[in-house]
């Protein structure tokens, strides 16, 4: 599993080593708090700030654009006992919290070669279990390998559920005896889920071995309760995933990810930027990656939210500052920022430094926006960190893809996947993510036979992806069936003999699968002739199942000479129909197969080697 491998890395570590070398260098790791809509995100992330004390604290939380950093010694206020209980040294500095509202900003949390996140918190209502968008969250989780805890929120919801003081294990064990067989039911329901997506996992006091385990930790954001518990287990996490964190240096030229593209008034548009290595300055270069060609622009203004108090004085939303150090999340304003997309990457640049700058940037994008394999679907995403994770998914799942770019479905793209039609139609398909599909550029795709497969839930596309790819194969499979000779027995039935030849006309009961006008007819071995027409009563059909009892007329024989009254015929399959047959078996009954067994028999009695 993946913990233990990246486990193993930090555990040989000696934690002082490590403070000696990083010094005041080392950032802190940045925790992005995701889950479902209204499942308590950001509720856990206020009740760890403890909004209500935060002007007492003041010194030791930081709001940051899109971000909360909260400093060791906060943590050690409010999970001391317990962070002491886990025996380890502290060397990061605090903690970086983005809350995500939605999950499309949680895809923007990408840098290169993984999640922007060193580790995650999932909230999980435990009343209400999964929901699409936590699935959404593991699948990235997963993909990305990041680290995760999973905060089962709203203990205080369960039906009788009487607050407690002190830890969260003590507050279930005085509930009454319902109330914890609920808690408990819900919290195996969740482990249950983990174990699907192939995570073992437990309530974080039964772990007994973290980098095996995802703990679960039951909280409640309104009263408190379990959260010094959910942050002595992420602040222990954070500190052994430490690796990461000791490479940056917090001194050297900024790299950053783009959260957030915004409009601000007197502003226009600015960049809402998580950095997570180096300083950012006012008048800094700096590099945005972009589909064709990187965005080169100076930084104007460095923006900061005010700090609570002073918002009421002076209605100004944000304040200017001159730099900004990692792990910070800040607010650029800079010219040039038209066509900036969410999850871009951003790094500062000197004169000496920016065409090897704009090289890295282009070539880190390159990555994720393909631009022409030979063979495969297509893509389309709003932001690159959701195109990448769903590349990323679509390729562990084996698909191949074409092209992946990010933007609006345009009927270039349509026509792009239309050369694929004749080629394979199963690539002429287009997974559109989160973008508007205007009913122009629908009707386009339908005249042109593409499928436009659209969510705004990864998973969910990929899944409609793969159900529409099923249902177009049985479709094409179908298809082929139905332009092959189907096995077919019959017996010419005694007295229904209405001519005798030019064309002979038997009365015969079709005993097995199904015959149409044009089915050959062989007998013993050998093709003798070819179903003219069929008629039942005196309706003439194109085609018969069995169970029916049918005239048929059949040229250049003649009964008394090469058929006779209750003869077996079969429908004479051709050799390559035959092998066909055999490749879509899962298409036929099984007695038809069985029939296909006698027509071989018959035939090999000739030529052994008949349809192998
Ligand atoms: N009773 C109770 N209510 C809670 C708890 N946590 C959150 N809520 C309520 O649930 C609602 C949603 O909480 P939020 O924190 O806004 O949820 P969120 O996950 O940040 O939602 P989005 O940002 O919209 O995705 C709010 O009305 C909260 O007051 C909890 O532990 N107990
Ligand atoms: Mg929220």
């Amino acid at each position: 599993m993946f913990l233990r491998t990246r486990f193993k890395n930090t555990l040989n570590l000696p934690v002082c080593m490590a403070k000696s070398t990083c010094g005041p260098n080392i950032r802190s790791p940045v925790c992005s708090v995701i889950g479902h809509v209204d499942h308590g995100k950001s509720s856990i992330l206020d009740s760890i700030r403890g909004s209500r004390i935060i002007s007492k604290e003041a010194g030791g939380i930081t709001q940051a654009i899109g971000a909360s950093i909260i400093a060791l010694d906060i943590i050690e206020k409010k999970a001391g006992a317990l962070l002491r209980a886990l025996n380890m040294t502290f060397t990061i500095p605090g903690l970086l919290f983005i809350d995500t509202p939605g999950h499309a900003a949680f895809t923007s949390l990408r840098k290169r070669g993984g999640n922007l996140a060193d580790i995650a918190i999932l909230v999980v209502d435990i009343n209400e279990g999964f929901k699409p968008q936590t699935i959404e969250c593991i699948e990235i989780l997963k993909n990305y390998k990041t680290p995760f805890v999973v905060a089962a929120n709203k203990v205080d919801m369960i039906a009788g559920w009487k607050e407690q003081k002190g830890s969260v294990l003590q507050g279930i064990t005085k509930q009454d005896a319902k109330v914890q067989t609920v808690v408990e039911t819900r919290m195996y329901e969740i482990v249950g889920k983990l174990h699907e997506f192939g995570f073992p996992s437990e309530r974080f006091d039964r772990v007994g071995d973290f980098t095996k385990e995802i703990a679960i930790v039951p909280v409640s954001a309104k009263t408190g309760e379990g959260i010094p518990e959910l942050l002595m287990v992420v602040t222990g996490l954070a500190q052994r995933y430490l690796e990461k964190c000791l490479e940056c240096d917090t001194t050297g030229p900024a790299k950053g990810t783009i959260l957030e593209v915004k409009e601000e008034k007197g502003l226009g548009k600015t960049i809402d930027v998580i950095i997570y290595d180096g300083t950012i300055r006012v008048n800094d270069t700096i590099v945005i990656g972009n589909v064709d060609e990187p965005i080169v622009t100076k930084v104007r203004a460095l923006l900061q939210p005010m700090p609570l108090a002073e918002m009421r004085d002076k209605k100004a939303k944000f304040r200017g500052v001159k730099e900004a150090v990692a792990a910070t999340g800040v607010k650029i304003s800079a010219p040039n920022f038209e066509n900036v997309i969410a999850g871009m990457p951003i790094k500062v640049a000197t004169n000496e430094t920016l065409e090897q700058v704009k090289e890295d940037i282009q070539a880190e994008v390159a990555e994720v926006i393909i631009e022409t394999e030979k063979e495969g679907i297509m893509v389309k995403a709003d932001t690159i960190g959701s195109l990448e994770a769903i590349v990323g998914m679509l390729k562990s799942k084996g698909h191949h893809i074409r092209k992946a770019t990010v933007g609006e479905l345009s009927k270039k793209d349509i026509a792009e996947a239309e050369s694929s039609l004749e080629k394979n139609p199963l690539n002429a398909v287009i997974l559109n993510f989160n973008t508007t599909v205007s009913e122009e550029i629908d009707n386009f795709a339908k005249e042109h036979k593409i499928k436009i497969v659209n969510s705004e839930i990864i998973y969910e596309l990929i899944d409609s992806f793969e159900k529409w790819l099923e249902e177009e194969k049985k479709r094409m499979e179908a298809k082929e069936l139905e332009g092959l000779v189907k096995p077919c027995k019959m017996r010419i039935m005694p007295n229904y003999v209405f001519r005798q030849s030019n064309p002979a006309i038997v009365g015969v009961d079709v005993l097995i699968g199904s015959l149409k006008i044009g089915t050959p007819i062989m007998k013993d071995g050998k093709d003798i002739s070819v179903v003219k027409s069929i008629q039942h009563e005196k309706d003439t059909l194109s085609k018969i199942e069995a169970g029916k009892q049918v005239a048929i007329s059949l040229p250049h024989v003649t009964v008394g000479r090469q058929i006779n009254e209750n003869d077996t015929l079969y429908a004479g399959i051709p050799e390559p129909d035959f092998r066909k047959l055999k490749e879509l078996k899962k298409l036929l009954k099984q007695e038809e197969l069985d029939v296909m067994k006698e027509i071989a028999q018959l035939k090999r009695q000739q030529n052994p080697l008949w349809g192998v």
